[in-house]
């Protein structure tokens, strides 16, 4: 295999974080808001949404965050929002998709056109893939994957081994996007998760709330709060790093 023309830093240790504030690109964020962030103690800034991911507003957020205190990591949605600068780059496969696109098509469409205009350029050892189980049927991501979102969590444990055991990916994302979810079915998931990290997201507005999800996640992610009430935003992180 050739060798990349581009020396890239090495991968952040994720596995290291606690609390990651998720940004969206098409989202106003006043610098008050922004600074509570970088105040807060986050471990880590991820941009990410699951409309609105132009090339421009990636830009744009990106380079308001160049000083960030922490790590920022971009969640590749659509080809056009894949762009360099990022620390590492999160390629998320819907698990419980009923259109399989969003499980690998669309993701092997995106690596078809840019392998042969940038391909040697691509920096593998920085790209993380994510078994996402969607499972908010109100949020946007559920609507446009068509997600199965009426799992049990004995049939989440089985997604879960078959991500975490069986397919060996690294990184298990039990995604509420918008609401507080089931604890019982992010529990069945960390147990039956093997090696895989379990990442949380959705409806944290509250250390209490990030307490408990904290409790099973090694991760947990915090997004609206940011935009509705950034001054709780400490006490999510305070939750997270106190389990
Ligand atoms: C969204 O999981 C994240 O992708 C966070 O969810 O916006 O509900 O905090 P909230």
């Amino acid at each position: 295999m050739p060798t990349s023309p581009v020396t890239w830093p090495p991968a952040p240790d994720w596995r290291a974080w606690r609390h990651v504030t998720k940004l969206d690109p098409e989202r106003p964020l006043t610098p008050a808001a922004l600074e509570a962030v970088y105040a807060s103690g986050t471990d880590a800034i991820v941009l990410g949404g699951s409309t609105g991911m132009t090339q421009q507003a990636v830009l744009d957020l990106l380079s308001r965050l160049a000083d960030a205190p922490v790590p920022v990591a971009l969640e590749v949605s659509t080809l056009e929002s894949a762009v360099p600068g990022p620390a590492l780059f999160l390629i998320p496969l819907v698990m419980n998709a009923s259109d399989s696109r969003w499980l690998g098509g669309a993701q092997a469409e995106a690596l078809a056109r840019l392998l042969p205009v940038v391909g040697e350029y691509i920096p593998w050892e920085l790209l993380l893939p994510e078994a996402y189980l969607v499972l908010n049927p109100d949020c946007t991501a559920a609507r446009l994957t068509g997600a199965r979102t009426d799992l049990a969590p004995e049939d989440a444990a089985g997604w879960a081994a078959l991500a975490g055991q069986v397919l060996r990916l690294p990184l298990i994302y039990v995604e509420y996007s918008g609401a507080f979810g089931d604890m019982a079915l992010l529990q069945a998931v960390r147990e039956n998760a093997g090696p895989a990290h379990v990442v949380y997201g959705g409806g944290i507005r509250s250390g209490r709330e990030a307490g408990l999800a904290a409790r099973h996640a090694h991760t947990i992610v915090v997004g609206n709060l940011v935009y509705e009430a950034p001054e709780r935003l400490r006490e999510t992180v305070e939750a997270a790093h106190g389990n």
